[in-house]
């Protein structure tokens, strides 16, 4: 899959060699494109923002900059998925990860600075993106978000799918049972017996369990709605 991302700060992007993500691109299983907005800047100073009419404080980014740099990415790699990244799209979560984890040939990314961009952008993309509701300084570190979430579940990238399967999300379930590993005892803190027991049915009774109970406590928003008769 490919990711492409138009942004006034490629550098920030070099975060993405390291870890999981960096073994993918050189896997060929990934390949992430970064494109300079800057170069489709307006006159001699390269201009990509300008006041905003009606007043009122900050920088709105001007479209015909985002439009150039969208124009030349999409005719270069046709049917790419163009993605806006902003606090007022729609709320990644794993399903949505999932969907445009299976999007041929890639995405789209766009990240923003300054206060916003002109009205008149949203015509030019699929799809509006947030990764939660706080608001950054620049949409770089949300499509790094995008870019993470979604790079874990292309085909190959995790060495063992079991832990895709099992982790909070993988099937929409609930949060994850409590894990320890060494030593037994830690400053008072005793790993609990059943984990010790080597009883495997007993041990999936017990993660089942903790796990439904951390959901209710602090995600009770995660619980399926009981279906009405
Ligand atoms: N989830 N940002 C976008 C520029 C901006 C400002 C206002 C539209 C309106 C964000 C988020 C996010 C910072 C990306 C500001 N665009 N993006 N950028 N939260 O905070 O996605």
């Amino acid at each position: 899959m490919q990711v492409h991302v138009i942004t006034l700060f490629p550098e920030m992007f070099t975060a993405l060699d390291a870890g999981l993500i960096g073994r993918a691109r050189q896997q060929g299983l990934l390949s992430i494109h970064t494109h300079d907005l800057r170069e489709h800047g307006l006159g001699s100073y390269r201009q990509v923002d300008d006041t905003p009419y009606g007043g009122g404080s900050g920088m709105v980014m001007r479209p015909e900059p985002l439009a150039a740099a969208i124009d030349a990415v999409t005719a270069a790699m046709p049917g790419l998925l163009t993605i806006l990244m902003t606090p007022q799209g729609e709320l990644l979560d794993q399903l949505t990860a999932r969907e445009l984890a299976g999007h041929q040939p890639g995405l789209l990314l766009i990240a923003g600075r300054y206060e916003g961009f002109d009205e008149r952008v949203r015509t030019m993309v699929d799809r509006e993106l947030s990764i939660g509701d706080y608001v950054l300084s620049g949409g770089e570190l949300p499509a790094m978000v995008v870019i993470e979430a979604v790079a874990r579940l292309l085909p190959g990238v995790l060495g063992n799918p079991e832990s895709l399967r099992e982790e909070s999300f993988g099937d929409s379930a609930g949060l994850e049972y409590p894990q320890y590993t060494r030593p037994e005892e830690f400053r008072g803190m005793r790993v609990p017996e059943v984990l010790l027991s080597g009883n495997h049915a007993k041990i999936r009774e017990w993660r089942a369990d903790e796990s439904r109970k951390r959901t209710a406590r602090r995600r009770p928003d995660l619980i399926p709605e009981r279906r009405k008769p």
